[in-house]
């Protein structure tokens, strides 16, 4: 029995804020769905698939563009709309050397206040390169988000680049890596194909609304 998965119409998707110090975080509004993983993991392109915009969150072939958390408002139409507006927050990539310490502190800052008392925040999405697997900068990031009580889901990106039998590796990896330290099943994504999409967006909703949502999710097709 497969449930067929679609991702929500998104009816607008619009830019809130970009702040750089826990002082300046946007006023809470709707429920935030936070995309970290390293610089250049791919959370923009991620962010733009997840919204179905082209060029809403600035992608770049540069790492460590993105300096502060910058959000997003969708409105969501569809069937789904129990659950009309949420926030996305495009975290600041962490691993990029070429930034000084004073810089990498006041990220470090920023990052642990808003993950550790942004009281809307409802879902943290780790993504992690999928050829790279999970290094220490990552395990270091979920032992920590294990430590709080968010919700958090493993999200393998990139996976268009691996070839059948590199996917099997990464599938057998993750039996042995996550369990101990994250929530649910890592997902397997692309936002250069869209690939595992819909699933990420099912994971959003049920973190968003659990029991309300896995009453809607039912599919025609069960
Ligand atoms: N092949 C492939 N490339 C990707 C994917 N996601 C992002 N990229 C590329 O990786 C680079 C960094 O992406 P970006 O979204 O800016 O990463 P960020 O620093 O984590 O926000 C860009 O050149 C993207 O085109 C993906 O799923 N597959
Ligand atoms: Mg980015």
């Amino acid at each position: 029995m497969t449930r067929q998965l679609t991702a929500p119409e998104v009816r607008s998707a619009t830019f809130v804020a970009e702040t750089r110090t826990f002082a300046s975080l946007p006023p809470v509004g709707p429920p935030e769905v936070a995309i970290a993983g390293r610089s250049n993991v791919g959370k923009s392109t991620l962010l733009n698939r997840l919204a179905a915009r082209h060029s809403l969150a600035r992608t770049s072939k540069t790492p460590g563009r993105t300096r502060g958390i910058i959000f997003y408002d969708l409105q969501l139409g569809g069937p789904l709309g129990s659950h009309p507006s949420l926030r996305l927050a495009d975290l600041p990539g962490y691993g990029y050397a070429r930034v000084s310490q004073t810089e990498r502190a006041s990220w470090q800052q920023l990052l642990e206040g808003y993950a550790e008392r942004r009281p809307t925040l409802a879902l943290f999405v780790v993504l992690v390169d999928a050829r790279r697997g999970i290094e220490a900068e990552e395990r270091q990031l979920l032992e920590w988000l294990a430590t709080l009580s968010i919700p958090v889901r493993i999200a393998f990106t990139k996976v268009d680049k691996l070839n059948a039998s590199q996917r099997g590796l990464v599938r057998d990896s993750l039996r042995s890596l996550v369990p101990r330290i994250a929530t649910g099943t890592p997902l397997l994504v692309s936002g250069q194909t869209s690939e595992g999409i819909p699933e990420l967006w099912d994971a959003i909703l049920r973190a968003l609304s659990p029991s309300v949502e896995a009453r809607s999710r039912t599919s025609t097709n069960d």
